[in-house]
């Protein structure tokens, strides 16, 4: 099966047709992460340039992202399953103000993937609450998207709020989104950027590393 056919279905807004193709392309034994990235990532792409260049608005947006999240409904539990032993926790949330979700959720499922326990807080998390969740669930790792440039100044309030907690040095912070780079990161004190959803697996790892949690996810 080629996944081509999964970006168009995510290009045009299909969702039935999605789902339906991501089924396929798993019943012929294509791995979920390749589903992903050249299915899912790859159709997202163009829809951000087509709204880029005014060929698409908000509403065929909002399909694109329905008929997306329909096929990671069915790739989310496949991509847990390849998981070992939860090998560290993390926290992961967009920004405050920021309603974009469909980055941050394929880190999610590709850090749960890779092993460890992640908890989703959402969209529009406040740094309170990042900070809180962090405490109550003993994460290592707290993970930030932001897609606005507006909404990318909340990293670095969480980082903020974080060492005012006295936590600062027992969670590592790891942010993400289209606007972040690696610059940004070191400017704000994070501890690392991934420009996508693989390599902030990557970057996970070598940060439980760092504190000592064996790294091995
Ligand atoms: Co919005 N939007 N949007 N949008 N939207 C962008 C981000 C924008 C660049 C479009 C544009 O103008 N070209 C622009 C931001 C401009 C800026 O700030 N410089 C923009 C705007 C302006 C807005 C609104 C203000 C529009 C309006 O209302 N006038 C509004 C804001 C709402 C809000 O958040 N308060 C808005 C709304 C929306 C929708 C609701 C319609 C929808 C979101 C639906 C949803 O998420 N549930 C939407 C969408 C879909 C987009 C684009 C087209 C696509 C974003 C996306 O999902 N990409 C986007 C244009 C673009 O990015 N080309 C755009 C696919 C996704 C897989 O990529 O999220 O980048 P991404 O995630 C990647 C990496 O960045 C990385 O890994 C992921 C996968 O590899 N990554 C991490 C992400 N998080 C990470 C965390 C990590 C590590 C890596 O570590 C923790």
């Amino acid at each position: 099966m080629e996944l081509n056919e999964l970006s168009q279905a995510i290009i045009l807004g299909k969702r039935d047709l999605a789902r339906d193709l991501t089924q396929k392309a798993i019943d012929s034994g294509i791995e979920p992460a390749r589903v992903i990235s050249e299915g899912l990532i790859a159709g997202m792409a163009v829809v951000g340039e087509k709204f880029k260049n005014n060929e698409y608005y908000v509403p065929e947006l909002l399909v694109a992202a329905r008929a997306m999240h329909a096929s990671l409904d069915i790739l989310r539990p496949l991509l847990v399953e390849t998981g070992v032993q939860p090998v560290g926790r993390a926290v992961i949330g967009t920004v405050r103000g920021d309603l974009h979700d469909i980055g941050k959720n394929l880190v999610a499922m590709m850090l749960e993937g890779a092993g460890l326990e992640v908890k989703d807080l959402g969209v529009d998390v406040k740094p309170d609450q990042f900070v809180e969740a962090a405490r109550e669930s003993k994460a290592d790792l707290i993970c930030m998207s932001a897609l606005l440039t507006t909404t990318m100044p909340g990293m670095k309030d969480v980082i903020t709020t974080l060492a005012q907690e006295k936590m600062r040095d027992r969670v590592r912070v790891l942010i993400g989104g289209a606007p972040i780079t690696q610059r940004y990161a070191d400017e704000i004190g994070a501890d690392g950027y991934a420009p996508d959803a693989a390599s902030a697996v990557d970057k996970a790892k070598e940060l439980l590393k760092n504190l000592g949690r064996g790294g091995a996810a």
